[in-house]
């Protein structure tokens, strides 16, 4: 979808539970990320997610805790097809991440696909198709990040690049303020950047500013997350309700 300038959109699953990630995954979203930086989600968890996620057209991207190889590769090990790394600041981190998701002679990933591979089943083509196939997008976060950008962009194997708004206005001294004139500024150069390197760009957004961001030309969106939106929902109509009585 990417490659072809199609508009993705996603959301955060944080919540342990195989119904919301089966509901969510059939309400047609494009991605999801099963987020192991900021909430409880364990390796078995988000095993038990990608089963049920992998029954739909929606692809799941594992943010992984912290950019380590370790971490990168149990993710795809149990089925991620995809992983979001978080906190790349630098070209070596860049590189470090793109050793993580390849396999040998290109990269380090250790070998053991044993979910991806369906436990055998299918070795052979995860095997020849695996380098290609899984998607790395690393996350820029921080204003160092963005000094690094072009140079970041120069590894090979980055597939595409993810805004993190909230940290990245934290690292401007705006602690969970995007709205920042500073902090916007920073996201147009980042878009930028990725359009002359021609990269997929995308952020994480929510209900309200989701538009704005794909107006201003970001590919894909998240529009939240699970428990996010649904705290959203359940105060709207609380209010509603009971500002009528
Ligand atoms: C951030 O805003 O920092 C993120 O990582 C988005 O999840
Ligand atoms: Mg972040």
């Amino acid at each position: 979808m990417l490659s072809e300038g199609e508009i993705g959109l996603g959301i955060w699953l944080t919540i342990r539970c195989t119904d919301v990630a089966e509901l969510i995954s059939h309400l047609g979203f494009d991605w999801v990320v099963l987020d192991m930086e900021h909430s409880p989600l364990c390796i078995s968890d988000v095993q038990n997610l990608i089963q049920v996620i992998d029954e739909t057209k929606t692809t799941p991207i594992v943010r992984v805790a912290w950019n380590d190889p370790v971490l990168v590769k149990l993710a795809l090990d149990v089925g991620a097809h995809g992983v979001l790394v978080p906190w790349v600041n630098t070209k070596e981190e860049a590189e470090l991440a793109v050793k993580s998701v390849r396999y040998p002679p290109k990269g380090i990933r250790g070998y053991g696909p044993r979910r991806a591979a369906m436990y055998g089943l299918k070795t052979k083509e995860y095997l020849e198709t695996a380098d290609k196939e899984v998607m790395l997008i690393i996350q820029i976060e921080t204003a160092k990040a963005v000094e690094n950008l072009e140079e970041i962009l120069t590894v090979e194997g980055i597939d595409a690049v993810f805004i993190g708004p909230y940290d990245l206005a934290t690292s401007y001294g705006f602690l969970g303020d995007p709205s920042q004139p500073q902090v916007q500024k920073a996201i147009n150069t980042i878009l930028e950047i990725c359009k002359k390197f021609k990269k997929p760009a995308g952020i994480f957004a929510s209900p309200t500013t989701a538009t704005d961001y794909i107006k201003r030309g970001f590919q894909f969106v998240a529009i939240g997350s699970d428990i996010g939106i649904l705290m959203q929902a359940c105060t709207d109509i609380l209010n509603k309700l009971k500002s009528k009585e």
